[in-house]
């Protein structure tokens, strides 16, 4: 199977040839692109240099092209691309609304990904790391109301993100006064409660997504959602607080019994031991960490979690390369090869 990666030298790019090194996908070809600005530098995988190219206007020669160069290009280009007969993945907001994409978190829907035309859209990555502890949830108790506090990592802004907050924090450690370009205000030392555009109901569009596609990727729009979506001074990995209203009570037991069992999770809750979820820990790790998990002391029956999961992973990177495993365990990858 031929894989192209559209975005190779971007932050997500990186962790995407990192994911399919360690993936089972058999990978005959890999080609790398970006943008002009990187055309003819060189990346490795698995021991081989490879050249990274400018990001074709037409037809990629592959079986399945990760794209993760923004949404602009994406827009303007995945329909070409596709014309190959390949079957893109896209990390960006581009198409994941559009009736006939697909979008796609493996342990929750990714029978989904089989009813594809060429286009699945790989989630955003607040919603992503949600979903993965909440979706077994729904299944076995029904979420009524789902309330979500995020504390997102810079490397949400990809790697200019990341950069800011080292070149910014080294300012202020220097005496020297922060500035900023990715955020809406200084980084270090600050939390920003604005990420992405504010919309006419005053939620900022990262918020909304967390609503839109939770509904998408769970099938239940009558779940009520809300979030306040916040930028913290970390590198990776986003963290949230949960609330959940509940059909049927659950107990924190039996939550912590079934979340044990769930795909994608890693309970980690043993608050005496101060085992809890954490960018530290769960940074560089495939599963999304869950604990904190506690009765809720406003809906009756409910639950109070708290998640941290690796944005560039299971945000990102590894949800895309695992709808390709999906994809390819499934038969669904010739389907995608149209002449
Ligand atoms: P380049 O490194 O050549 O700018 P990040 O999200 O970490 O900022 O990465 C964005 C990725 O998308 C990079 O690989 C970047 O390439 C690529 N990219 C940005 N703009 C374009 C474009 N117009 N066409 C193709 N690739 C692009
Ligand atoms: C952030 N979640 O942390 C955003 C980045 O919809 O794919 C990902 C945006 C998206 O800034």
């Amino acid at each position: 199977m031929r894989v192209a990666i559209v975005g190779a030298t971007g932050a997500v790019g990186h962790e995407l040839m990192q994911v399919l090194e360690r993936s089972a996908l058999h990978i005959d070809e890999l080609l790398l692109y970006a943008s002009p600005r990187s055309a003819g530098s060189q990346l490795t995988f698995r021991g081989q240099a490879l050249t990274v190219q400018v990001t074709p206007e037409g037809p990629i020669p592959a079986d399945v092209i990760l794209a993760s160069a923004g949404g602009s290009v994406s827009k303007a280009l995945a329909h070409r691309w596709i014309e190959g007969g390949g079957v893109v993945i896209d990390n960006s907001s581009a198409f994941r609304y559009d009736a006939g994409v697909p979008l796609v978190v493996p342990e929750v829907n990714g029978e989904a990904a089989l009813t594809h035309q060429g286009i699945i859209a790989n989630p955003n990555c607040t919603t992503a790391i949600a979903v993965v502890a909440v979706a077994p949830i729904h299944r076995e108790y029904g979420v009524r109301r789902m309330i979500v506090s995020t504390y997102q990592a810079t490397s949400g802004a990809g790697q200019k993100g990341m950069d800011e907050l080292l070149e910014q924090t080294h300012r202020v450690l220097h005496g020297q006064e922060a500035t900023h370009k990715e955020f809406a205000h200084p980084i270090p030392f600050n939390v920003i409660p604005h990420i992405d555009a504010f919309q006419d109901n005053g939620y900022t569009k990262e918020e909304m997504k967390v609503v839109w596609e939770t509904h998408k990727i769970i099938g239940d729009p009558s779940i009520r959602v809300s979030c306040t979506a916040v930028r913290i001074p970390t590198l990776r990995t986003h963290s949230e607080a949960i609330t959940l209203e509940l059909e049927r009570p659950a107990t924190p037991d039996e939550i912590r019994a079934l979340l044990a069992q769930a795909a994608g999770v890693e309970v980690r809750d043993d608050p005496e031991a101060r085992l809890y979820p954490m960018p530290l820990t769960a940074s560089g790790k495939y599963d999304v960490e869950v604990g904190r998990i506690r009765e809720s002391l406003v809906f009756d029956g409910g639950i109070d979690l708290f998640v941290s999961g690796d944005q560039l992973l299971k945000g990102a990177a590894l949800n895309a390369v695992q709808i390709a495993e999906y994809l390819q365990t499934h038969g669904a990858l010739r389907s995608a090869q149209r002449a």
